[in-house]
């Protein structure tokens, strides 16, 4: 994949501050972010983004929202893929659809954007605590949380692995509510030989500037339920069919066209971009080999997987603690992130709540010991390496601070 030319992001003057009374130069002289957008080349969107002012046709379902649907329903290998313009609306439009009421059991290990979805529409996120195994929402929590006041079981393949999906959908289908999938991370990720996308009742991915395949700001919602989809592409717009026609209660969840021209110069590239990643994913396991305290996660074996998430754990026995690393890295300029503490439960207005939040401890303890690495086109495989070697000579090194790998 052809990079666009990246204009240099200044550096945190305070950061650059300190390094300069330490008196040594950063790893890198430029910032590297978790989520900096990966592009297809200027003069690719240029020209998709010309074509929709040329014709005229903006938004409401123009033929680049058609196209991408149609390329992304393909790839997905499922029947229906309904464009938005943000995964949040399309997880309320997707709990709208499915006439959700009550309560919804989901992990308090995501964005907040996935409770948040729920809270907005008036229901009542329960949170559950998810498995150290695959980071997503525990099925025997899930289990010994159902009550008649259920409406809905909404977990999430964190980092793109896939959650319990078979033990959920079991769940799921033995109390009559729907499963739906926050699969805002998942393009690019298979489970069980296919892609993620038509698993559960309902699945909903992110195209967010700083995801892996990235339409500025944008969603998908896959389902395989035809009755399901024309009622998501009815509420995506306003609930009309058609001139003169209201059926129901609507949102304005449309996708315009030059976020579908982003999402489809993107797509050209992004096999080769999780290509890219899966390069950058071996380069840090390489320069982190044989360090004792660390566990860099790695994918479902044998499935797809766009390395787009590349999280590492900093283990009880590490020599320095998580937020110690990620401000030594920082102070390199790798601007290293904590996705996702405190957890949804330490949120507002959550933790509030009468009783408190909920003791969730493996919540609590990921909240407190993973870290997520940059990834994308901004840099190289080489560069990953001299990270992961620092990070090693961190480790050895506890105490050195600015140490030299
Ligand atoms: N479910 C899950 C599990 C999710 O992770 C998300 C979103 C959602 C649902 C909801 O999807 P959307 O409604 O957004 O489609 C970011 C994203 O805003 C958010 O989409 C994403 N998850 C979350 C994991 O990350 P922040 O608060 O970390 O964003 P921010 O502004 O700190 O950006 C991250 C980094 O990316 C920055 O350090 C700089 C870099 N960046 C960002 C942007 C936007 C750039 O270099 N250029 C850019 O244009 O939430």
């Amino acid at each position: 994949m052809e990079s666009s030319v990246l204009s240099p992001v200044p550096v945190d003057p305070a950061r650059q501050a300190s390094a300069a009374r330490s008196g040594e130069a950063p790893l890198f002289d430029r910032v590297l972010y978790v989520g900096r957008p990966s592009m297809a080349p200027d003069a690719e969107v240029h020209a998709r983004i010309q074509g929709a002012l040329d014709r005229r046709w903006l938004t409401n379902d123009g033929p680049l929202v058609q196209e991408l649907e149609r390329r992304c329903g393909e790839r997905l290998q499922v029947p229906h893929c309904i464009a938005v313009n943000n995964a949040t609306l399309g997880l309320e439009v997707a709990l709208r659809a499915l006439d959700v009421q009550g309560e919804v059991l989901l992990p308090a290990f995501t964005f907040i954007g996935t409770a948040h979805a729920a809270q907005w529409l008036g229901l009542t996120p329960v949170f559950c605590d998810v498995r150290d195994a695959d980071h997503g929402l525990d099925p025997e929590e899930v289990e010994r949380r159902i009550t008649p006041a259920t409406g809905a079981i909404l977990a999430v393949h964190l980092w793109g692995r896939a959650c319990a999906v078979e033990a959920l959908e079991d769940v799921a289908r033995r109390h009559g509510i729907p499963l739906i999938l926050d699969a805002a991370h998942a393009m690019g990720c298979g489970h069980a030989g296919r892609p993620l996308g038509s698993r559960g009742t309902v699945e909903v991915f992110s195209l967010h500037a700083t995801k892996g395949l990235n339409a500025l700001e944008g969603g998908l919602i896959t389902t395989a339920d035809d009755a399901l989809a024309e009622r998501i592409r009815l509420m995506r717009n306003f609930g009309i069919p058609g001139e003169d026609l209201v059926d129901c209660v609507g949102t304005n969840a449309k996708m315009n066209e030059f976020s579908a021209a982003v999402g489809l110069c993107n797509l050209d590239h992004f096999d080769a971009l999780c290509a890219h990643n899966q390069r950058l994913h071996a380069a840090y396991a390489d320069g982190l080999a044989g360090v004792p305290g660390l566990r860099l996660m790695v994918p479902e074996a044998g499935q797809a997987f766009s390395h787009h998430y590349i999280v590492l754990e900093v283990l009880p026995e590490a020599p320095l603690d998580r937020d110690r690393l990620v401000s030594l890295l920082r102070d390199q300029n790798v601007y290293v992130r904590r996705y996702f503490r405190p957890g949804c439960h330490h949120g507002e207005p959550y933790r509030s709540r009468p009783g408190g939040p909920p003791v969730l401890p493996v919540t609590d303890r990921l909240s407190r010991s993973l870290l997520q690495l940059p990834s994308g086109l901004q840099l190289t495989p080489e560069e990953a390496h001299r990270i992961g070697r620092f990070i090693a000579a961190c480790l050895r090194a506890p105490t050195l601070g600015h140490t030299s790998p």
